[in-house]
């Protein structure tokens, strides 16, 4: 199947006992057992839940992967891969990403024992300068949130596998409509599908894919012993979100060039980030591992000044002022007091999270009031 198609049929099949089309939701704790033993596949809905046996079936399939599990958030998702490791293991991260990501590694698991380093990753081979004997992990996001940074894939999975080390990456800001990690070498793909494969800003989610048995054994054994798992109503709306991922994508590309492309001719603005310019620092990475750039802009105003920003999405009225993204409705966000707040001033400063940055999550709105509220709020 290719992937439209995917998104829709993927990992699914008709309901056995009706043939419902789509998968009911199975709003249950439990399942009837014969005796003890004697159940259909199903004894607590924690362990499995065959609603969300549906939706981890359909995640594996559109990211080409084995295995899918599914987790209340995003940040459970990745809790889940860091507790793959032990005290004195070492991991390797983007130093852009999601706050929420850099506060669950620093704030938390560096107590238990977890060495992090935070590198910036543009160039991949940087990465071998920071590993030793105890280095398991790579984490990497790309597109990086909010500074639009490429990361090599394939050459950082070629690292990975030469030193024998698990390679993790967020997929969330590209989805697989844009980039498949695992078909690129990387062992992890992770998602907060709360964002575009919900799609409908109405869901709090988080998803990984694996290929390897091994590794989805660990995973699931960790996903029920910590018990961070999702709803059956909550799975039932991603599904359905999922099926409409290509379209939607499809549409946050183009109104997500034709903002950037506003935005960098706009006599207002500095600095446009989004890597669909040709002189974006890693754009031909970009167009070799993505099929198209996304819907996410980030951008400064000129004279990069904390009060021009906060008056920007003060005016701006069809984009929302708020956290998350990837929604089919326009959100403007201001990482620095919102989504990047943990990461301490210094440091957010040194990758360009600066206090006057603006992010943009550019839904499928008409593109024409997209660019009339941009030029409003300018003014
Ligand atoms: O919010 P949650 O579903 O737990 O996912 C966390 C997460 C992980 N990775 C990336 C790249 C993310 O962007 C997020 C969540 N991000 C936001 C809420 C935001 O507005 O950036």
């Amino acid at each position: 199947m290719k992937f439209n198609t995917k998104t829709i049929h993927g990992g699914q099949e008709h309901d056995p006992a009706y043939g419902s089309v789509m998968p009911p939701i199975y709003q249950t704790t439990t399942y009837a057992q014969s005796t003890p033993g004697g159940h259909k596949g199903y004894e607590y809905s924690r362990t499995h839940n065959p609603t969300r046996t549906a939706l981890e079936k359909a995640f594996a399939s559109i990211e080409n992967g084995n295995y899918g599990l599914t987790f209340g958030s995003g940040m459970a998702a990745i809790d889940a891969i860091i507790k793959l490791l032990k005290p004195g293991d070492e991991v390797i991260s983007t130093n852009d990403l999601y706050g929420g990501s850099y506060r669950l590694f620093t704030k938390v698991y560096t107590d238990f024992g977890i060495k992090f380093h935070f590198i910036g990753m543009q160039n991949a081979s940087k990465i071998e300068d920071y590993i030793n004997d105890r280095t398991k992990l790579i984490w990497v996001e790309t597109p990086t949130n909010p500074m639009m940074n490429i990361i090599d894939i394939k050459a950082t999975a070629a690292i990975a596998k030469k030193h024998n080390i698990l390679f993790a990456v967020d997929n969330t800001f590209a989805t697989p409509y844009l980039q498949l990690p695992l078909d690129l070498g990387a062992d992890i793909v992770m998602h907060s599908a709360t964002k575009y494969l919900g799609g409908h800003s109405d869901v709090v989610m988080g998803a990984l894919v694996v290929n390897d048995k091994n590794l989805a054994e660990r995973l699931y054994f960790l996903q029920n012993a910590s018990g961070a798992v999702s709803g059956p109503q909550d799975c039932f709306l991603v599904l359905r979100g999922i099926k409409t991922l290509h379209i939607r994508m499809q549409r946050h590309c183009e109104n997500g060039k034709a903002v950037a492309e506003f935005l960098a001719s706009h006599p207002k603005i500095e600095k446009v980030y989004w890597p669909g310019f040709e002189d974006h620092p890693n754009h031909d990475i970009a167009k070799s591992q993505m099929s198209d750039f996304g819907g996410m802009v980030s951008f400064v105003p000129k004279g990069s000044n904390f009060e021009d920003a906060v008056k920007i999405v003060e005016n701006l009225k069809v984009f929302t002022l708020a956290e998350s993204l990837g929604g089919v409705e326009s959100l403007s966000g201001h990482p620095a007091s919102m989504t990047h707040a943990s990461i301490p001033k210094e440091e957010r400063e040194k990758t360009g999270v600066v206090d006057s940055l603006i992010r943009l999550s550019v839904g499928i709105e008409d593109e024409e009031d997209l660019i009339d509220d941009l030029k409003q709020a300018l003014k």
